[in-house]
């Protein structure tokens, strides 16, 4: 496990190898085969735009997640993504109950700069991300925009990264676009939402 400290707040922690390379591909197909995958439309500057990836948000009966002017009631999960779940708690001593899955078709698919900082998520949440598929480029940089601190961190198939202290008070995150990859990634992100 690799620990990160940030200046001025907040910490991610990253196992490279949380999944074998052979069981991150075995899950990636599962999962891309058998959850609810959709495209969602949100209000950007007044207009209604499709997201640039596909998502399925999963987890306990009667949870719910509220953002960028969409509200998403979980899927109640089973199977592969329960699993994954107790799988994850074990590696990171964290709990969560639910899980918001974002595919990417191909380096066209992205998302942009934003926190995890919706009010639900508590003060200091702790979110684990679990990526399957192709690896894309995972950048932080401070939201004071101090942008000589910007941090990217490569985020490999089968790796598990979790975020927590106040990072997400203090920093963005995004996966830019990119022409150079052109096969899928699937991001599974563990949170905790109070019912
Ligand atoms: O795809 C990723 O690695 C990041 C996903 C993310 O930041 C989110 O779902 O809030
Ligand atoms: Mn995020």
């Amino acid at each position: 496990m690799e620990s990160i400290e940030f200046a001025p707040a907040g910490w991610i922690r990253l196992w490279p190898d949380f999944l074998s390379k052979q069981k991150a591909a075995a899950t990636f197909q599962q999962l891309a085969e058998s959850l609810a995958w959709e495209q969602h439309a949100i209000r950007l500057f007044g207009r209604m735009v499709n997201q640039p990836r596909l998502t399925a948000f999963y987890g306990e009966q009667g949870v719910s997640y509220q953002y960028s002017s969409l509200k998403l009631s979980a899927i109640e999960w089973s199977g592969p993504l329960l699993k994954l779940a107790c799988q994850v708690s074990d590696v990171t001593g964290e709990s969560f109950n639910s899980v918001l899955c974002n595919f990417y078709r191909d380096g066209q698919d992205s998302m942009g700069w934003h926190a995890d900082d919706e009010p639900e998520l508590g003060d200091n949440p702790v979110i684990a991300s679990v990526s399957l598929g192709a690896s894309r480029r995972f950048d932080l940089k401070p939201k004071s925009d101090a942008t000589d601190q910007k941090h990217s961190i490569w985020l490999e198939s089968g790796s598990c990264l979790l975020m927590g202290g106040d990072l997400q008070h203090h920093w963005l995150h995004q996966i830019p676009k990119t022409k150079r990859i052109h096969e899928p990634r699937i991001n599974l992100t563990f949170r905790w939402i109070p019912r």
